[in-house]
């Protein structure tokens, strides 16, 4: 904080410098601001309830309360707004500081973490597949994330929009555990819900980005149906056209495009799928091809024309038979 103090200020881009516009297309800041936010975290307890919001039980700068669940959801939520803040300069959900809501002991014995338009709900989980959604922190990540995608590109929940809305949350879930941990590409498990599954379970986690398809294998579960190629797309009336299925294909494209790149994936894959989500370009019912030309348009225009970002995100998506 000293040095902080003592430190010249940077010097301001002008209206006239040139490169990048100072804002966005929703009138958020474009350049990370000088000093970083602080989150306003609300974390209720539901008491195995299917009450929202729950009784409030720890709020900004309160200390643990010693409920794993609850202390472990406030650390998920500073974690989740540290890497949108300092990473993308956007400050929590709505880019101004909206107060983070989290419940927790939703339902009983509840398998299940969402966001419901307003805030993070997660369940404790049966014990015996399941334990509790606050265990692992892109689960916490991917939830937030919903928050955003509302935020701004607003992408449909049905069909390949859906799916992608889905994506989203899982890229930045990924991404908000590796700045958490330090992680590079190479390093990176690119799992989601990692630590979620109980013992008894044969499998390792919700979703492997890398390896749709992959992420378990148990008696009780079944096998993992996500896709990760387009041949393999799923025409299914459920969930919502398949959303948390097909999002394994564009989840893939994310993956190998961070994992040719190396380094940390939110310098380069993070800025590009953080800008394509705020660019004002995306329609709300995006396909997966038009996201995909978004994101190469948008590598370009940050990173280059012939850039190896560019170059990556397009290998990427042809990977997984979205680009020719
Ligand atoms: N865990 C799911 C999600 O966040 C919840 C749901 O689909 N209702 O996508
Ligand atoms: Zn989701």
């Amino acid at each position: 904080a000293r040095r902080a103090l003592l430190r010249e200020p940077p010097a301001r881009l002008g209206p006239s410098s040139p490169g990048l516009p100072l804002t966005d297309a929703y009138g958020l800041p474009s350049a990370l601001p000088d000093a970083p936010s602080t989150p306003d975290r609300r974390i209720s307890d539901a008491q195995g309830t299917e009450r929202l919001p729950g009784r409030l039980v720890r709020r900004e700068g309160e200390r643990a309360t010693g409920d794993e669940a609850v202390d472990d959801a406030y650390d998920g939520l500073g974690d989740t707004h540290r890497m949108f803040d300092r990473v993308f300069g956007r400050d929590s959900i709505d880019g101004l500081g909206m107060p983070l809501e989290a419940t927790v002991h939703f339902g009983d014995n509840y398998d299940n973490a969402f966001w419901d338009g307003e805030r993070m709900v997660f369940g404790d989980g049966d014990g015996e597949i399941f334990r509790g959604f606050t265990d692992s922190l892109s689960v916490i990540g991917h939830e937030l994330s919903h928050g955003i995608t509302e935020h701004t590109a607003k992408l449909r929940y049905q069909g390949q929009s859906g799916a992608l809305n889905e994506h989203v949350s899982d890229a930045f879930g990924a991404l908000v555990e590796q700045y958490a941990l330090g992680q590079d590409a190479e390093a990176a498990t690119w799992l989601i819900g990692e630590g979620i599954f109980t013992a008894e379970v044969q499998g390792r986690a919700l979703r492997s980005m890398l390896e749709p398809g992959t992420a378990y294998d148990d008696d009780v579960l079944g096998r993992d149906p996500q896709p990760g190629h387009m041949r393999d797309y799923i025409e299914t009336v459920e969930d919502n056209g398949g959303v948390h299925l097909n999002s394994g294909i564009p989840n893939r494209a994310f993956a190998l495009a961070a994992r040719r790149l190396g380094g940390f994936a939110w310098e380069h894959v993070g800025r590009i799928w953080f800008d394509t989500l705020t660019s004002g370009e995306l329609g709300e019912d995006a396909t997966f091809a038009q996201f995909a030309d978004e994101t190469v348009r948008q590598a370009e225009r940050r990173f280059g024309a012939q850039s190896r970002e560019a170059e990556a995100v397009r290998d990427g998506w042809q990977q997984v038979g979205v680009l020719a």
